[in-house]
């Protein structure tokens, strides 16, 4: 009903979309029930990654046009409000890995929707669209923030105002994603990273990726202190006394994510 389905598989959640007969195009019910589902996983203690895949043969279409509230005249911005920041915001603010497994095309939202995961990736048949100018828009989900530094300036405005697709190659080749695989390799491919991240120290990845996000719009200094801080924090954990015990045990780590 909610075109979402949401599974979990040891450490591992999965949130697959599930309107593939509409490319996966996101709607009101979809956008919240995407957003509630990362809210849990960042709840759930026996969570330690999250994997956002889809059925069919798209990642996502973005908005679904069809929807009510976004037919032309309406006010776009309260939708923006209402979905889209919430759920791109809980996804930023997620303090676990969230990994994209992209199948085919991904347009509008569903482009920015993907690139808002942490690791990315994409068969080779996968493709990219900021369409939004196509339609008269802007990228909005972030992406206005994200292509610049995902893609350089250049290839940002340019994918933004032409809304030319790329394929997941070209993506690749831009740093924007992590990893294109054969498309019969994709869920194994997906798999293996999650399984990895998985195992790994948690709140240190938590870490990292608060890190980096706030890297963005802070000086060298404030680097520096943040690191300082998040690092006295990592040094009480458990997974930080597991690692040094393991390193001079000569032995594998196992991390518990506390
Ligand atoms: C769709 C859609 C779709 C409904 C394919 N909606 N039905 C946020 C909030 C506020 C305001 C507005 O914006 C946003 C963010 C956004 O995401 S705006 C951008 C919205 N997305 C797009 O503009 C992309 C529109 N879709 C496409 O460009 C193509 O469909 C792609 C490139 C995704 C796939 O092309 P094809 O593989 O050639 O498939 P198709 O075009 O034949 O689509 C298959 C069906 O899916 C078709 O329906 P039909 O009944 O004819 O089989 C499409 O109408 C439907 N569909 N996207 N976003």
């Amino acid at each position: 009903m909610s075109g979402l389905l949401v599974a979990h598989d040891g450490a591992i959640a999965r949130i697959t979309l599930d309107r593939p007969q509409k490319l996966n195009a996101i709607d009101s019910t979809m956008a919240q029930t995407m957003r509630a589902a990362f809210e849990d996983a960042a709840r759930d203690e026996r969570v330690r990654v999250v994997i956002l895949a889809a059925n069919g043969r798209a990642f996502c279409a973005g908005q679904d046009l069809a929807d009510p509230g976004v037919t032309p005249g309406s006010d776009l911005g309260a939708t923006i409000e209402r979905f889209y920041n919430p759920l791109i915001r809980t996804m930023r603010a997620l303090p676990k890995p969230i990994v994209a497994r992209v199948n085919g095309v991904a347009a509008g939202a569903g482009a920015n929707l993907a690139l808002a995961a942490d690791i990315v990736v994409a068969a080779r048949s996968a493709s990219f669209i900021e369409s939004f100018a196509r339609i008269g828009l802007l990228p909005d989900s972030g992406g206005t923030w994200m292509l610049p530094r995902l893609f350089g300036y250049a290839r940002a405005v340019t994918l933004a105002m032409l809304g030319e697709r790329i394929t997941a190659d070209q993506a690749q080749a831009c740093g924007a994603i992590w990893k294109v695989v054969d498309d019969d390799e994709l869920e194994g491919a997906c798999d293996a990273v999650a399984s990895a991240l998985a195992q790994a120290p948690t709140r240190a990845l938590g870490a990292i990726k608060a890190a980096l996000e706030a890297s963005w719009t802070s000086s060298f200094d404030e680097a520096l202190d943040r690191e300082r801080d998040l690092q006295r924090m990592l040094g009480a954990t458990y997974d930080y006394g597991e690692g040094v015990e393991a390193f001079g045990a000569k032995r594998a780590p196992v991390f518990e994510g506390r």
